[in-house]
């Protein structure tokens, strides 16, 4: 569907956290250094032909998103809840190596959102003549503040890259190379931006009329870790790896539709850890296609050891949200309970 403009005027801020997108060439020096964004409609007087007012908010430390720490995302889900009243939708700048850990944390931490949390970014700096970012930084902002029968277009965290907008917590960077750096494997496109910004209605999650208010959650669980499989893993290196002292849950990277080896050692250290209160979410290495433990012997043995199905979820997905949901303190079952059903659309069932 299209979204005509109709007229009534939106208000973004824009959230700059630092990342490729946020550099620009000092003409003495030649290095790259920090672009402005509060100068941002000197730099792009186009931007007022857009029907939006813009505000920026630069945090206080810029960083390469290798650097991205839970208490970042604690400082991004503040400013939103700040200034949520005040703006109709929010942008945020970010580097893409972790872009869609962050846009999956935020997902989960913004609970009762109804406002749209667009992350953008780019692959060459702002201040580079080819860059991508001055087209993803625009298309960012005309969605966040798209609006369809008066209510945002995309009222949920979304990730805007390249041409398409995506369900953040579906998204998974792809390529350190091509422009079109990330992919949504198992959810279609919310939108697609060709010469029109086309939405794809029935995939983006329109809250109902009754809202309830934007609730931040920052308690993120820290004894989470992700274990990828591989032929030949050793008995003892899992062994070590699940006995970390704090570990309250594991991301457990398998093959296929969630198999994994049945031989005794490994399915009775998968048993031991899930009783000694450690969620295990099992999730597949496949680009895409979902965990489905019913399928193969192999499957069905984690299910019986307790191990609990992550469906088509991704592994930032999957990380992230067992952050947040540990971190809420549960006794196990309701974790699991909230662990075993999509939030956020995380995955589809
Ligand atoms: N290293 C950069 C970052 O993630 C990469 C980028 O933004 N293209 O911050």
């Amino acid at each position: 569907m299209n979204v005509s403009d109709n007229g009534a005027r939106s208000s973004i801020l824009i959230i700059y956290t630092g990342g490729t997108i946020g550099m620009k060439m000092d003409a003495a020096t030649g290095a790259l250094v920090p672009f402005d964004f509060s100068g941002i409609y000197g730099e792009f007087p186009s931007l007022r032909r857009l029907n939006v007012d813009i505000d920026v908010h630069t945090m206080p430390q810029l960083i390469d998103s290798s650097n991205v720490r839970p208490s970042d995302w604690c400082a991004i889900a503040g400013v939103i809840r700040d200034n949520y009243e005040r703006y109709d939708g929010f942008v945020i700048l970010h580097g893409t190596d972790t872009m869609s850990y962050s846009a999956s944390a935020l997902s989960f931490m913004l609970e009762n959102l109804a406002k749209p949390v667009v992350f953008t970014g780019s692959q060459i700096p702002i201040g580079v003549l080819r860059t991508d970012g001055r087209e993803n930084l625009i298309t960012a902002i005309e969605i966040a503040g798209a609006k369809i029968d008066g209510r945002a277009a995309v009222p949920e965290v979304s990730l805007f890259f390249h041409s398409r907008l995506c369900r953040g917590n579906r998204t998974h960077k792809v390529s350190a190379e091509e422009l079109d750096a990330f992919s949504s494997p198992n959810y279609p496109p919310l939108a697609e931006a060709g010469v029109k910004i086309t939405y794809n209605l029935p995939a983006i999650s329109r809250t109902d009329e009754v809202s309830y208010p934007l609730r931040i959650a920052t308690m993120l669980s820290e004894g989470v870790a992700i274990v990828k499989l591989f032929p030949g893993i050793g008995e003892y290196t899992l062994r070590a790896l699940l006995s970390v002292e704090g570990l309250r849950g594991v991301v457990l990277e398998t093959y296929g539709a969630g198999n994994a080896p049945t031989c005794d050692w490994f399915l009775g250290l998968m048993r031991e850890t899930v009783e000694r209160g450690v969620v295990v979410l099992n999730v597949t290495q496949c680009d895409n296609g979902s965990v489905e433990m019913q399928l193969y012997e192999t499957g069905q043995r984690l299910r019986a050891a307790g191990v609990l199905s992550a469906y088509d979820m991704t592994t930032e997905a999957a990380i992230t949200k067992l952050m947040y949901v540990l971190g809420k303190n549960l006794p196990f079952d309701r974790s699991v309970e909230l662990l075993t059903r999509p939030l956020r659309g995380e995955f589809t069932l």
